[in-house]
């Protein structure tokens, strides 16, 4: 048996998935479309922190064709081993039944399933693995203020009270979590501590990446879009999106001429795995559930590369 560090770097290319109350708003605000930042950061950007305006869209959030298992097939046909998706983004919203919060999938939308279980399943019955995202700043918390937008926040005590209480739900609830993409917010040194210990204690087997701070990381997270141009010592990640504007939905992107885009992202691919690194690759679901034809075409396309080029 490989140690769990050693098949997470073995895996090599995974599928990483922005999917929230965002996916719905699809970076359109009031009919404007939002250029500013990513579109997943919508919140931040124009509806506003802390107040209803952007908590009331949750209530129309119904991704009714959102179909964990054709998610977890379109990995697989993708050539990709691991799904990482966002448990909680800034937006603070929980996309599994949270019992410390009513914003979550089951109390403030329509849709109420358990987007997080029926992932995990169909991911194990497809043999790839389940690794979340999970944003420590929290634009919902109303402890976690004074917030300054820059997503660099300290976490004050009973902020990270209640993300330790997060973590403790996604780690006991959900089988086997690959990874914990932790993301954003800044951990003093005992937090950091503490949370890596949290982890490791519920599943020994998770691997943290290095945002969580402090050196508490089991592997490192490149910058968002970002590829070394030298082999390092370390386990490495890097996190890629199809259009550096976003990684949630936004409905009025650009996409351009898809084979560029394949040739693009196959080339990522490439020289991150042969540089010993795992590339993370991100599709940003609509708010019904359904996946970007652009993305869905391009990953399968790479997938049949894979097919195409691969000994095994
Ligand atoms: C970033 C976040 O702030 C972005 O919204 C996105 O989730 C990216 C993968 O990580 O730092």
């Amino acid at each position: 048996e490989p140690t769990a560090l050693q098949q997470w770097r073995d895996r090599k290319y995974s599928m990483f998935i922005h999917f929230g109350v965002y996916s719905k708003l699809g970076g359109v605000w009031e009919n404007k479309q939002i250029s500013r930042g990513l579109s997943e950061q919508i919140r931040a950007h124009a509806a506003g922190l802390y107040n209803d305006t952007y908590e009331n869209v949750a209530q129309e959030f119904n991704p009714a064709q959102w179909n964990p298992d054709s998610i977890a097939t379109l990995a697989k046909r993708a050539g990709m081993k691991s799904v990482v998706i966002t448990s909680k983004h800034h937006d603070g919203f929980a996309l599994w039944d949270c019992a410390y919060t009513t914003f979550d999938i089951m109390d403030a939308t329509p849709y109420k399933h358990d987007i997080l279980k029926e992932l995990s399943e169909a991911c194990r019955r497809q043999g790839i693995a389940f690794g979340l995202y999970f944003s420590l700043i929290d634009w919902h918390f109303p402890p976690a203020m004074p917030i300054s937008g820059s997503n660099s926040d300290s976490i004050p005590p009973a902020h990270h009270t209640y993300n330790m209480q997060q973590i403790t739900e996604l780690l006991t609830k959900y089988g086997p979590v690959s990874e914990l993409w932790f993301d954003m917010g800044q951990m003093t040194r005992p937090q950091s501590e503490e949370m890596r210990a949290l982890v490791h204690k519920l599943q020994p087997n998770c691997m943290i990446g290095s945002r969580i701070g402090n050196n508490q990381g089991d592997f490192t997270v490149m910058g968002d879009n970002q590829e070394p141009d030298y082999i390092i010592g370390v386990p490495w990640q890097s996190p890629a999106s199809f259009f550096h504007e976003t990684w949630g939905y936004r409905s009025w992107q650009e996409r351009g001429d898809i084979n560029a885009k394949i040739r693009e992202k196959l080339t990522s691919l490439v020289r991150v795995a042969s540089r010993g690194g795992n590339f993370l690759l991100n599709i940003g679901p609509k708010g019904d559930g359904t996946v970007v034809d652009f993305e869905r075409d391009a990953l399968l396309a790479i997938g049949q590369w894979l097919n195409t080029n691969s000994e095994a």
